[in-house]
């Protein structure tokens, strides 16, 4: 007798979803020089002097601004990198992360 006669099938769906990607946001402080949050911006974005600058003051004007997106795990890294590098030379510099829509 067979085990299994019901002839059930699995269809085989094409997977091409692709990872959600997280934002990077630049959040503003009254403290961190803005010269210094451009080298950041530089040294961990790959941006070159005008990019980092149009970005480090839309921050400072609107207080946010996003940097980049990644998937979740480099944005997360890269955020707390930024954000230690700040830390490490006495600033309240602050990246953040979330989920993009
Ligand atoms: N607001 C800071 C200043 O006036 C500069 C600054 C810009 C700091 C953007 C943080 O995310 C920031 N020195």
């Amino acid at each position: 007798m067979p085990e299994n006669d019901s002839k059930t099938t699995t269809k085989v769906r094409p997977k091409t979803e692709r990872p959600r990607l997280h934002k990077v946001i630049l959040v503003n402080d009254d403290y961190t020089p803005r010269e210094f949050v451009v080298m950041v911006l530089k040294a961990f974005f790959s941006m070159s002097e005008d990019e980092a600058a149009k970005v480090m003051i839309t921050a400072h004007m609107k207080g946010v601004c996003v940097v980049a997106v990644y998937t979740a795990d480099v944005a997360e890294t890269k955020a707390t990198e930024a954000t230690d590098a700040g830390r490490g030379a006495g600033y309240p510099l602050l990246f953040t992360t979330e989920p993009e829509e």
